[in-house]
């Protein structure tokens, strides 16, 4: 694994390269030309000149995320060739420079939900915390405005005012969009790009869908490992892999996180490794889960928060996680993800620097101890 720390570019991130780089066993970052709208073409200038900057740092840029994929090629709207096109073109560019991984998602108007950016833990620190009960009270409309005031000035991805200004718009291209319409404009995207990748090796990693299930009646399939094995077929192809992230995936207690690791080895492109904790959950018959660790989550609406990176904060087995990607030999950049806002921090919620470096000392703290105790 490369340990790297997601950036969002020095005009968005409160977090510099130079505070990077100076975490322990940090070698990269993932980043992204954050200006850019989706379907917009990322020149090769403007890509070397990322790179440039993160080099001149003392850092590698060791992938992107994300190429965010247009609503005309989520819906199979009038714009959906000439995004691809542009998209193919972007996938050119970033392989002449030299980048080969692309995290991206195909989730419908919001990228991941949460109902909290702030909520305070028992030790004054803040998380993004999910309510089931704060999602079926709200218009969607208005779910930007109620999280809007949370988000210390940033930009969050996926909640750029610009698209949230158009919100009604955009639950209406989705209209008639339901799941099987949604793995279908996937296959033709995912077939659109694939020579390009064959092309400059280039691993696409779709990143699951946050929470791991529907929310507003709006269509969400990167949610299991039964979804992930048919989007990996449906185009048949090594470069077709994904973004395995912990958090995402582990909204559902039933995804037993360790087992999908194992069974997507060699698919694995990019990993966002992070906890959370479970105060409530139950299947949509009301019915108690046990997760894949033993834990009986009490049972109601789901309710969960981010948690720290350590096992013991939270409702996930760290060890089995990092375990499971180390037996699989995997070898790709690797991240801590959302942490929380501790020591007086103001940056964009999930995305501070101490506790995100916290995390990633952590996961290479267990890294070496699963190395060296199985020599
Ligand atoms: C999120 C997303 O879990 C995460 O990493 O913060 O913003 C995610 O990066 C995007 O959905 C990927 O395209
Ligand atoms: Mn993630």
């Amino acid at each position: 694994m490369e340990m790297t720390l997601r950036w969002y570019g020095s005009a968005f991130d409160t977090v510099t390269l130079r505070q990077i780089r100076q975490i322990p066993g940090v070698k990269g970052v993932i980043t992204t030309l954050y200006q850019k709208a989706p379907g917009e073409l990322w020149t090769r200038e403007e890509i070397h000149t990322l790179k440039e900057e993160v080099e001149a740092s003392g850092l590698k840029l060791s992938g992107i995320e994300s190429v965010n994929i247009s609503d005309d090629i989520k819906t199979a709207g009038p714009l959906r060739d000439e995004h691809i096109q542009a998209y193919i073109e972007t996938l050119e560019n970033l392989g002449k420079e030299d980048i080969h991984m692309v995290c991206y998602n195909f989730m419908p108007v919001f990228d991941w939900t949460r109902t909290e950016l702030a909520r305070v833990r028992e030790d004054g620190s803040t998380v993004l915390a999910y309510n089931q009960e704060a999602v079926d009270r709200i218009d969607p409309e208005r779910m930007f405005e109620s999280i809007a005031g949370d988000m210390n000035g940033t930009v969050m991805p996926g909640w750029e005012p610009e698209r949230m200004a158009r919100v009604k718009e955009l639950f209406d291209l989705y209209r008639d969009i339901d799941s099987e319409k949604l793995f279908e404009n996937l296959k033709y995207f995912l077939e659109a790009v694939m020579p390009v990748c064959d092309k400059y090796d280039i691993n696409m990693a779709i990143h699951p869908d946050d929470p791991a299930w529907s929310v507003f009646g709006l269509p969400r399939i990167i949610t299991n490992m039964e979804n992930i094995s048919r989007m990996m077929k449906m185009v048949d192809n090594p470069h077709n892999g994904v973004t395995f992230c912990a958090g995402s995936y582990g909204t559902n207690p039933e995804n037993d996180l360790p087992e999908m690791i194992r069974a997507l080895r060699g698919r694995i492109h990019f990993a966002h490794v992070r906890n959370l904790r479970f105060n409530r959950f139950c299947r949509e018959d009301g019915s108690q889960v046990t997760s894949w660790t033993g834990e009986k989550i009490p049972v109601g609406k789901p309710d969960f928060e981010e948690a720290q990176h350590l096992s013991s904060d939270g409702s996930f087995d760290m060890y089995e996680i990092v375990r499971a990607l180390h037996d699989i030999g995997f070898e790709g950049p690797i991240r801590p993800d959302h942490g929380r806002m501790i020591w007086d921090e103001k940056g964009m919620p999930g995305y501070g620097l101490y506790d995100r470096a916290l995390g990633a000392v952590y996961i290479q703290g267990l890294w070496e101890a699963i190395e060296k105790s199985g020599r």
